[in-house]
């Protein structure tokens, strides 16, 4: 397929430096002197000190606009991926004073699931705050409360992998009462300005969030983040919009990497921030590619028996009952 022999060229010329200093270029000529792209919101001295990176700011034109209280702002932006027909909110890791914001906005957007792909401390630094409950089995407290916005967040079950961990929060509006659902995906073994493992660990972190259904248009459209929200939440993105064609095509010959590339930077800067990042997001679409090109296959034929999922290593589920004469786990 030609994005396989993209690869390999690259690789032996080794130009993928050069190959991603393009697609960077040809991205800002698109967002430089445009009127489109302005930056005023997030500039505003108000809003300066919620923005984790004094670099990365949401444009105006595709910012998440919080609707409840004075305080609209938030460092987000929806990325939409037409050819794929999907949509996506990237988001900076929360900071502690911008975290009742955060869910206020999964609140309204009618999120599903929160995708976080880093770590709260990263190379000894913090790098998002802990916006969730860890739970009682840690000796934390099972739930939070955001005050600013009138929410409640419990943790209600986790379960731990290899590369990820899955929770389930409710996620209440204490105005109202009205709850819902919101799954967590943490991958927690991908480092800043880095890499996954391996593509195929990364595949299956991928394929248990689409799993859930969060990714599709009939729901709101899921928040994806890690410290900044531009490099690893960029090739998360990229590499699902890639695979959403393949499965549409039913082959790989069409897929264009670069331009979806490009015309996600139209919606949040920076999106994927080293070569490295984009060349695995290469390897990931083709080991992507061939794996739903060959399901599909292997369906059309006989129903081929699922593999056993992979049992979580540790999983508890946290049942908040109210006993009034038992402390609290
Ligand atoms: N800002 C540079 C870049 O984009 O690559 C360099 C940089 C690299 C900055 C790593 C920070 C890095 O991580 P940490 O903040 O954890 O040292
Ligand atoms: N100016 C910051 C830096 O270079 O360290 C911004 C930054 C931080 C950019 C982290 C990207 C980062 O990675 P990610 O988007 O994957 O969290
Ligand atoms: N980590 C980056 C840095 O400090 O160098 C922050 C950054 C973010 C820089 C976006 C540039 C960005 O846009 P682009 O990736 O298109 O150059």
């Amino acid at each position: 397929s030609p994005i396989e022999k993209e690869l390999s060229e690259n690789d032996h010329a080794k130009v993928w430096n050069e190959f991603y200093q393009r697609i960077k270029n040809e991205a800002s000529l698109r967002t430089l002197d445009d009127d489109k792209y302005k930056i005023t919101a997030a500039r505003k001295p108000e809003n300066r000190n919620k923005n984790r990176y004094r670099d990365v700011s949401p444009y105006d034109h595709s910012r998440i606009v919080v609707e409840k209280g004075d305080d609209d702002y938030i460092n987000a932006s929806l990325v939409e991926v037409a050819s794929a027909n999907r949509k996506y909110i990237l988001a900076q890791g929360p900071l502690e004073h911008t975290a009742g914001q955060f869910w206020q906005a999964v609140w309204e957007q009618q999120s599903k699931a929160i995708i976080m792909l880093n770590r709260v401390i990263e190379k000894e630094t913090i790098k998002c705050h802990q916006y969730w409950p860890l739970g009682s089995h840690q000796d934390y407290e099972d739930e939070m409360l955001f005050e600013d916005v009138e929410l409640r967040v419990s943790l209600l079950q986790e379960e731990e992998y290899e590369h990820y961990t899955k929770r389930l929060f409710s996620l209440e509006d204490m105005e109202t009462g009205d709850k819902r659902d919101v799954t967590h995906f943490h991958y927690t073994t991908w480092p800043d300005f880095g890499v996954p493992s391996s593509p195929t660990a990364f595949l299956n972190f991928l394929m248990a969030v689409r799993e859930t259904g969060c990714l599709e248009s009939d729901c709101g459209p899921a928040v994806i983040h890690c410290s900044a929200g531009i490099g690893r939440s960029g090739t998360f993105c990229l590499v699902d919009s890639c695979l959403v064609q393949i499965e549409r095509e039913r082959s790989m010959k069409c897929v264009d990497i670069r331009s979806i590339l490009i015309e996600m930077r139209s919606f949040r800067m920076g999106l994927i921030q080293t070569p490295d990042q984009l060349r695995f997001s290469y390897l990931a679409v083709i080991e992507g590619g061939k794996r739903i090109l060959s399901d599909a296959d292997a369906n059309s034929n006989i129903k081929k028996e699922d593999a056993p999922p992979t049992p979580p290593i540790r999983s508890s589920s946290l049942q908040k009952v109210q006993l009034p004469d038992e402390p609290p786990e």
